[in-house]
């Protein structure tokens, strides 16, 4: 692996901090991912990937930058990629995933706060991620209150600029949230100094498309008995999608795509026939959660399916292809977006509709629902959602946690029992 000290240096990173985080992800990525057995051959790019995902996918964001391309840090699926393109800017998400950052953040930020806020500002805060040092400017939106509080302190940081997601999806939220994209468009124009043409639009709207595609093509396999991958393996491929180049990304999934076909023709899979299904629904896994997943798969189950925003809301339902104006480009954006079923909304009977869809689609055998500690809008809806699940007979479990290690043996004992209960 290439020396990226240099670099890091140029960049202002805490060095000592930033070595003691890889140094020590490393072991914990030995453990988690590469101990499994019958991975697919096509992992092997996810893997490199994500070793690389501080060191060479950065330097080719500071290429990229040097050639005029504007690098733009998002925090929620709800920033169109196919704008922030279409005016030769990169998208690259930037929530945080990590415990290590949290105690920076908790120096001026309340504790009592949702970890994935806490981590981006700490790594923001205390220079220990490049993630927060290459982009030209972050963009924030207006979901949840923790959110939309804390982008104003990373204004005193970082250029910043926020999206206003409206509350609900009703006529006057659907106009606000059309103006809000148009606003978006002229933003990415006035960065960039390119003009958005509906042709630079249709363009990366096919691209973004295909991309979504792929992705719903590796959880299409994942619907199989048995699943011919991992859920730990299918988390990473959807936690890559928020750093990695977008062609050559679509590429990769394919790939595997490709290979995970034959596994599911042969009947080959990475565990036996009849392990149970789980779906993990709720809160998104920023890189590099893991834990669930792991102690999920670690007490024999698996997990075939996560209705997240790292998952089936990143890339269920397309925009629309074709349309000949760039207003109704626009739109069909707009359209898109506003069907992520995000709890922020209020009602949101779409997500239960959805939850119960992937429930049948993927034959769930049991589901857990996941908050992050502190998120008041996902652990809320769990008593819509739970509702939902008991009138259909659905085996549920809640897990509230963090990014921390301290409740992992609670959290194992109590998946344990789970799998005992539906096995
Ligand atoms: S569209 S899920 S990516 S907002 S977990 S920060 S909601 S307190 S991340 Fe999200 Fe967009 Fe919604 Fe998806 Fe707040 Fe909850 Fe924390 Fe959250």
């Amino acid at each position: 692996m290439e020396d990226y000290h240099g670099m890091w240096a140029e960049l202002g990173l805490d060095l000592e901090r930033h070595d003691e985080f890889l140094d020590g992800l490393g072991p914990v990525y030995q453990e988690i991912y590469l101990s499994q057995k019958f991975r697919p051959k096509g992992m092997e790019y996810f893997d490199f990937i994500t070793s690389e995902v501080h060191g060479m996918r950065i330097k080719e964001l500071l290429e990229l930058k040097e050639k005029g391309h504007r690098i733009v840090g998002t925090f929620c699926v709800y920033v169109p990629e196919e704008i922030v393109m279409a005016a030769n800017g990169v998208w690259v998400g930037v929530c945080g995933g990590a415990q290590f950052s949290i105690p920076d953040a908790e120096k001026i930020l309340p504790r009592n706060l949702c970890p994935l806020v806490k981590s981006a500002f700490g790594f923001m805060e205390a220079k220990t991620s490049p993630y927060y040092q290459v982009p030209d400017f972050f963009v924030g939106e207006t979901t949840c209150d923790g959110k939309k509080k804390v982008w104003e302190i990373f204004e005193n940081y970082v250029p910043f600029y926020t999206m206003e997601i409206p509350n609900s999806k009703g006529h006057v939220g659907k106009k606000l949230w059309l103006e809000e994209v148009i606003k978006f468009k002229e933003k990415m124009e006035m960065e960039s100094g390119i003009s958005i043409t509906p042709e630079r639009l249709e363009e990366k709207i096919l691209a973004v498309n295909r991309k979504r595609k792929a992705l719903a093509r590796l959880f299409d396999y994942r619907k199989a008995n048995p699943p011919p991958i991992s859920g730990k393996d299918a988390l990473l491929v959807s936690q890559i999608a928020y750093y990695d180049d977008t062609h050559r990304f679509t590429e990769k999934v394919n790939t595997i795509c490709d290979e995970l076909e034959k596994r599911v023709r042969k009947g080959v899979g990475v565990v036996e026939k009849g392990t149970p299904r789980i779906m993990i629904s709720g809160c998104p896994f920023a890189l590099p959660f893991w834990k669930i997943h792991h102690a999920v798969e670690s007490a024999g189950a698996i997990v075939v399916c996560e209705e997240s925003c790292v998952g089936t809301r990143y890339f269920n339902n397309l925009v629309d292809e074709g349309c000949p104006t760039l207003k109704g480009k626009l739109k069909a954006i707009a359209d898109r977006y506003l069907k992520i079923n995000c709890s922020c909304f209020t009602p949101n009977e779409e997500r239960i509709k959805e939850i119960a869809q992937c429930i049948e689609d993927f034959r769930i055998d049991g589901v857990i629902l996941f908050s992050l500690q502190f998120c008041l809008t996902y652990s809320i809806e769990c008593v819509k959602v739970r509702e939902a699940l008991k009138r259909i007979g659905m085996p549920v479990l809640e897990i509230e946690t963090d990014y921390g290690e301290q409740d992992i043996g609670q959290l194992q004992t109590r998946i344990e029992a789970f799998m005992e209960q539906i096995s």
